[in-house]
């Protein structure tokens, strides 16, 4: 296995089936720092996608034993990235089942040899199990991924690996929840120790410049700030607050597309967006501290399409789900509030049942943030939304139906957002709204697919959201930020390109449309939070 003690080898297989057993513990994001080293692991590993009939041969031949090129050919593969798009095969393209990825790291030997050393080893992200049907209309043994979503399903080690050491005894969590009292801020902590009870913890409160701010002692407190200055959205005034933006790219990272994504919204004057449908890398949620976007998380409750979905088996699994999610994000002052699903089929009675306990589970988990989920079901059908503090709506008016006729929106709009507020009487954000836009194609007047439809469309759709907008709709996110992948179908045209970016960030003519409008709305009330002092700082909740 190991070529000599300072050489550590790692296939990805076992560890799938460790993470498949629920994260135990913290999730805290690995900074460097007098006790704590970290050795980054990306680059190029080496992969095999296991093309055996039953996909277990890796298993059953035990290649984590040995090097992988010892059992077989062997391939370059970057992490992090998805495996898909990397090579010229077509197999590796869809593959379904387990693939195997291997890297050699030398390790300091104090790491090894240090036994008040403790040596971890983290994914970012490994993606993921599949749903897979076979098919008796097909040849023996043929089987196909099923998806109930809609884009690709890209796979592999999407975000970075790193190894990271911490002393035996060591923070395992901090939680932090803030809140303010006259010009001070109040910021409660908890912190979980492992490793020994024989400790003695120091608290430091640290500002943007790394100034100490408040200090403390002992695993839970609380530290006042006087004179705080607090975290504010990227161009948001204060009355009546409001979100806009659109959704972001999120399954995997690097580092260009994310400071050029961040610079888009800026230059948008977009203050939010939802982590459809998925949580995306922490350091995009550094990124939204950092810059003043606003977050609505959302868990990969997506494709809960079928009655058979809401079953114990996936409830319980939801909630693990979400603890997760919590445990992973719930110091990110940017995170407004928690979505627990996308689309669910939320007019049938177990999936009221499902989501009432999805949602309080939240609840639980984090009493300081509202729970939602996002709908795409009727007013009257809808079972789940007695539970939800926000109600976020999906629909998609001529575009899905009454096919280019524009002048229809403004009534179907107001109508919808009459029907839901007079029945639950709650805040509503248009959670997604757009149309199908091929850069390039034009016609005058509109037809679907050309930037005129586009254009028209958004603006039909800000005029009903105009007449909602000061009173109870208190969101608009319009789909997509980007043009993005998805699987084959008659109704994507090499993927779905609702963005209003093209897939390499080139803006379709609704991007200026969208940059005029978050300008206009940022500056019809000036408050004294400027662009400027929404620049906060990452991890730290007051400037
Ligand atoms: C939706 C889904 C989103 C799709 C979008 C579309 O309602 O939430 O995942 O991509 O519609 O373009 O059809």
């Amino acid at each position: 296995m190991a070529r000599g003690s300072a050489v550590a080898w790692a296939a990805l297989g076992p560890l799938l089936w460790g993470c498949a057993l629920g994260l135990q513990g913290g999730m805290l994001y690995p900074q460097e720092s007098p006790s704590r080293e970290c050795k980054e692991l990306d680059g190029l590993w080496s992969f095999r996608a296991d093309f055996s009939d039953n996909r277990r041969r890796g298993f059953e031949e035990q290649w984590y034993r040995r090097p992988l090129w010892e059992s077989g050919p062997t391939v370059d593969m970057p992490v992090p990235s998805s495996f898909n798009d990397i090579s010229q095969d077509w197999r590796l393209r869809h593959f379904v089942g387990w693939v195997w990825y291997e890297r050699e790291v030398i390790l300091p030997e104090r790491w090894t040899q240090d036994l008040r050393t403790r040596v971890v080893l983290r994914i970012g992200s490994a993606h993921s199990y599949a749903i897979v049907s076979s098919h008796p209309r097909y040849p023996k043994g043929y089987f196909v991924q099923n998806t109930y979503f809609d884009f690709f399903n890209y796979a592999g080690l999407q975000r970075s690996v790193l190894l990271y050491t911490t002393p035996t005894t060591y923070i395992d969590d901090i939680t932090v929840t803030t809140s303010v009292e006259q010009d001070s801020g109040l910021v409660n902590y908890q912190i979980s120790v492992k490793g020994s009870n024989l400790f003695k913890l120091e608290v430091r409160l640290l500002d943007a410049e790394n100034k100490v701010v408040a200090n403390g002692t002992g695993t839970q407190g609380q530290l006042k700030v006087p004179g705080v200055s607090l975290w504010w959205p990227y161009l948001m005034h204060e009355r009546p607050a409001y979100l806009y933006s659109l959704e972001i790219r999120g399954k995997g990272f690097d580092w260009p597309l994310l400071v050029k994504d961040f610079n888009l919204l800026r230059w948008l004057g977009a203050n939010a967006f939802r982590t459809s449908h998925y949580p995306y890398a922490e350091e995009v949620m550094q990124m939204c501290d950092r810059y003043g976007i606003v977050v609505i998380d959302e868990c990969p409750g997506v494709g809960l399409a079928l009655p058979q979905f809401f079953n114990n088996v996936s409830l319980h699994h939801h909630m693990q789900v979400m603890e997760e999610v919590v445990r992973r994000d719930k110091n990110h002052p940017a995170v407004v509030m928690w979505s627990v699903a996308n689309e669910p089929a939320s007019h049938l009675e177990s999936a009221g049942y499902y989501l009432k306990m999805v949602i309080a589970h939240t609840k639980s988990l984090d009493p300081s943030r509202p729970v939602t989920f996002v709908s795409n079901s009727n007013y009257a059908a809808d079972k789940g939304a007695p539970y939800v503090d926000v109600i976020c709506l999906n629909s998609y008016y001529s575009w899905y139906h009454d096919y280019g006729h524009l002048e229809l929106i403004q009534l179907q709009l107001a109508t919808q957002f009459e029907n839901w507020y007079k029945k639950y009487q709650k805040p509503i954000i248009q959670s997604e709204y757009g149309a199908e836009t091929i850069a390039g194609f034009h016609q005058d007047p509109p037809l679907m697919f050309t930037e005129e439809y586009q254009k028209s469309l958004l603006e039909q759709y800000h005029l009903g959201l105009d007449q909602k907008r000061r009173k109870y709709v208190v969101g608009e996110l319009i789909w997509n930020f980007a043009d993005f992948m998805t699987e084959q179908s008659p109704t994507r045209v090499l993927g779905n390109k609702k963005g209003i970016f093209t897939r390499q960030r080139q803006p379709k003519s609704a991007a200026f449309l969208l940059r005029e409008r978050y300008w206009k709305i940022a500056n019809e009330t000036r408050y004294p939070h400027s662009v400027a002092k929404s620049q906060c700082l990452e991890n730290s909740l007051f400037t």
